[in-house]
C-alpha cells in the first residue's frame, strides 16, 4: 500500500512538472477541482446500487439530472446489487482521481478498506441513501438520506392504530429488502418495535425479496402456500408489494381486503395500487436526493465542513391522499 502510494505521489509530481495539471494530488486539491481534466469542472464518481426498483430508477434520474444542472461531470456505475461491483467502481474512481466519490452502499458492512483507500487518496466520500456501519466516521464526509428506522416505525404505528381495540391474533408476513442493507435492517427493527404495542400482532414469516417485484412475488407465493391465515403483508418497498399483489390475486384472494398491505417508498406504481385499494398504506421514502447531493459535493470539494447526517423530509399516504397526489407525482 505504502509503496503504491509513494509511487503514485512520485508519478503525480513528475506529471505535474511536465503537464502542469494532471496529478493525483491536484485532482483532490480543494483549490482546483477538475484540475485533472484542466476544465475547472468537478468530477463525481457515483457508484449506484443497481436498478432493482422504481425508487432506484427515480433516484438515478434525480442524480443524473442534478449533475447536469449543477455543471458536475458525472461518472456513473450500476453495481447490479453486488458489493464487489461497487468496490470495483469506487477503486476505479480513485484511480481516475475524481474530485468526489458518492455512493449508495448496497449493504452496511465491509467498506472500511476501500473507504480508507479513498481517504488516503484525499478524495472526499459522500454516502447517499444507505448508511455503512464503519466505526471510523472520518472515512466519509456526510450521509444524505432517510431515517429507515423511523419509516419502519411509522408502518408499525399505522398497523397498531388500524387494529386498535381488536384482540384477535393478527398474522403478519414480512418481505424484507436486500439482506444486510441499511433499509432492510432498519425498516425491520423499527416495525418490530412499533408492533410490540399490540401483543396480538405476530410476524409469522419474514424473508428477503431483494427489493424486486419478481422476488416479492416468488416469496409471497411461498408464504401463501405455507400459511393458511395471513392477515397483513408488510413489504419493505412498493415493488415487492406489487409483486406480492400478483401472487395474492393468483391465489384467489383480494389484496388490500383479504390481506392488508403496508409498504414503503410511494413510487407511482405503488401509489396507483394504493389509490385502487390494493395497498392500504404507504410510508414515503424520497429518492430525489440529486440536488442536495450536488450542493454537498461542491461544499466538500471546497473543503467546507458539512453536517454529518442530512435527513430527507417525508410523509405517509392513505388511499385518499394517494389519489390526490398522483396527478403531480413525478416518479
Ligand atoms: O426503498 C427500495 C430500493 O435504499 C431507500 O432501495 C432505498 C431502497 C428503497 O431498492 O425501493
Amino acid at each position: 500500500m505504502l509503496k503504491r502510494w509513494s509511487a503514485a505521489v512520485l508519478g503525480s509530481v513528475l506529471l505535474v512538472s511536465t503537464l502542469s495539471a494532471c496529478g493525483g494530488e491536484n485532482a483532490s486539491d480543494s483549490s482546483s477541482p477538475g484540475a485533472a481534466k484542466g476544465d475547472g469542472k468537478i468530477t463525481m464518481g457515483f457508484a449506484q446500487v443497481g436498478a432493482e426498483s422504481g425508487w432506484r430508477t427515480a433516484n438515478t434520474k434525480s442524480i443524473q439530472d442534478a449533475a447536469t444542472a449543477a455543471g458536475i461531470d458525472l461518472k456513473f456505475s450500476d453495481a447490479q446489487q453486488k458489493q464487489e461491483n461497487q468496490i470495483k467502481a469506487i477503486r476505479s474512481y480513485i484511480a481516475q482521481k475524481v474530485d468526489v466519490i458518492a455512493f449508495s452502499p448496497v449493504v452496511e458492512s465491509g467498506w472500511d478498506t476501500v473507504l480508507k483507500e479513498a481517504k488516503d487518496a484525499k478524495i472526499p466520500v459522500i454516502l447517499t441513501d444507505r448508511a455503512v456501519d464503519s466505526k471510523d466516521t472520518t472515512l466519509y464526509k456526510t450521509f444524505l438520506g432517510s431515517d429507515f428506522v423511523v419509516e419502519g416505525k411509522k408502518a408499525g404505528d399505522w398497523l397498531v392504530k388500524e387494529y386498535q381495540g381488536k384482540t384477535d391474533p393478527v398474522n403478519i408476513v414480512e418481505l424484507q429488502g436486500t439482506t444486510g442493507s441499511a433499509p432492510a435492517n432498519d425498516r425491520k427493527s423499527g416495525f418490530a418495535d412499533a408492533i410490540k404495542a399490540a401483543p396480538n400482532m405476530k410476524i409469522i414469516a419474514s424473508q428477503t425479496g431483494d427489493f424486486t417485484r419478481a422476488k416479492g412475488k416468488e416469496v409471497m407465493e411461498a408464504f401463501l402456500k405455507a400459511n393458511p391465515k395471513i392477515d397483513v403483508l408488510y413489504a419493505h418497498n412498493d415493488d415487492m408489494a406489487l409483486g406480492a399483489i400478483e401472487a395474492i390475486e393468483a391465489a384467489g384472494k383480494k389484496p388490500g381486503t383479504d390481506i392488508k398491505i403496508i409498504s414503503v417508498d410511494a413510487v407511482k406504481d405503488g401509489m396507483t395500487a394504493l389509490a385502487a385499494g390494493k395497498i392500504n398504506h404507504i410510508v414515503e421514502c424520497s429518492p430525489l436526493l440529486g440536488p442536495q447531493l450536488m450542493d454537498l459535493a461542491k461544499k466538500v470539494v471546497k473543503g467546507e465542513t458539512v453536517e454529518p447526517r442530512i435527513l430527507t423530509v417525508e410523509t405517509e399516504f392513505t388511499p385518499e391522499q394517494a389519489k390526490a397526489a398522483l396527478p403531480d407525482r413525478k416518479y
